[in-house]
């Protein structure tokens, strides 16, 4: 009797269904178990080590999905950095030390960027990080920024090494004109706005090889073309130039200065006084008649005869110009969006900074100037 006409056989080709029915069951089976058995595994080990690697399955049907993520990933993938090998110095030209440039941008002026372009510090050494809100004056300013980012990158005398531009995910007041962004009753919400935005910033683009950072904004229009280098050269770990104004004074019919940033502050018995009266949400801002807390204010402190490098310690800064070591933000240094003992945003940096056992410097006789709209 041939095979085919054996009793299994034939009943194989009456109802193939008997046999194919069970297979399917059978094949379903292993499918199930496989897709679920490396899982169930690094369950178990997830108890044992927090960081468990989670392996993919391996059945013949699931490609391991770990082998094609490493397929794709460029040449030396794995990148070893021994942070203490980082060198944050005095004279960070000579160490080659990286510094990134952030800049929290709701407008885009054209004297800012000629003055970035203009900064004799090595641009192949600089990064620069822009975060815009996503407003129409933040397209607005990106259409500008974008256009002027190609040209600069394009040349290779001024080439920055590399660029990141963020959209804020956060939301930012609508009105940016002067009366609106300036009143006292909208400084708390703004401020905390702005403090999102600075460390989406911050968090999002600082490397393993930044030795410095420089908090420039937007509307800082001139600076000494060796900022960095000067500025760095104090060696402090957080280090805010003086805001200024240039004005056309209308008595002395002459171009002049004025001060205009009125974050970079020491703490008075006043402040301290006030800040304990407060609510525990509430905070104190600099420069208001509402809140008048007598504290020193760099900006009155500049000499015009003095020494461009003298230094005074400071309790609160601005973001207009602010050199910071970038282990202080690697520290956790950020700007904080709720009150921090009163304070937020440049100012609650600076009291992290300084909780932190960083001391916190201004220099009263080096100015840098605010674009005067
Ligand atoms: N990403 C982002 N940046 C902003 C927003 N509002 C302002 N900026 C930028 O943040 C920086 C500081 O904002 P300013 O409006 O100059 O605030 P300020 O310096 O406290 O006040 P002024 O005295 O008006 O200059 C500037 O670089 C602005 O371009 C915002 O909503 N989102
Ligand atoms: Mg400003």
């Amino acid at each position: 009797m041939g095979i085919l006409h054996h009793p299994i056989a034939r009943n194989i080709r009456r109802k193939p269904l008997t046999v194919v029915a069970p297979l399917a069951v059978i094949f379903m089976l292993y499918l199930f178990l496989f897709s679920h058995r490396d899982s169930s595994k690094s369950n178990s080990r997830r108890t044992a080590s927090k960081y468990s690697y989670k392996q993919k399955n391996k059945s013949w049907f699931n490609k391991n999905k770990d082998s094609v993520i490493l397929r794709n990933l460029p040449k030396n993938h794995l990148s070893h950095y021994d942070l203490n090998q980082l060198t944050v110095s005095s004279t960070p030209l000579e160490n080659k030390e990286e510094v990134l440039i952030l800049t929290p941008m709701s407008k885009f002026l054209p004297e800012y960027w000629d003055n970035l372009n203009r900064l004799t510090y090595d641009h192949s050494l600089i990064s620069l990080g822009f975060i815009l809100p996503r407003t129409e004056d933040g397209n607005v300013a990106l259409r500008k920024l974008e256009i002027a980012i190609k040209a600069t990158q394009g040349n290779p005398v001024t080439k920055f090494k590399k660029i990141t531009v963020l959209r804020q995910d956060s939301n930012s007041l609508e009105s940016q004109l002067e009366k609106d962004r300036h009143a006292f009753s909208v400084q708390k919400p703004r401020r905390a706005l702005m403090a999102l935005a600075r460390n989406s910033l911050v968090f999002t683009t600082i490397s393993p090889s930044t030795s410095w950072v420089l908090w420039l904004d937007s509307d800082i229009i001139e600076t000494p073309h060796s900022v960095i280098q000067e500025m760095a050269a104090h060696d402090k770990p957080v280090l805010s130039a003086n805001v200024y104004q240039r004005f056309y004074n209308e008595e002395s019919k002459k171009n002049d200065i004025r001060p205009y940033d009125f974050n970079n502050w020491v703490e008075s018995e006043e402040g301290l006084k006030l800040a304990s009266t407060l609510g525990e949400d509430e905070i104190v801002v600099e420069g208001y008649a509402e809140m008048a807390t007598y504290r020193p204010l760099m900006a009155h402190f500049y000499d015009h005869n003095g020494d461009k490098n003298t230094e005074m310690a400071l309790d609160g800064v601005g973001g207009g110009a602010v050199l910071v070591k970038a282990d202080v933000h690697r520290d956790g240094a950020m700007f904080p969006s709720f009150p921090f003992y009163h304070l937020i945003e440049t100012e609650g940096f600076a009291r992290m900074a300084k909780r932190l056992g960083y001391e916190v410097f201004g220099l009263p006789n080096y100015l840098v100037y605010h674009y005067n709209e």
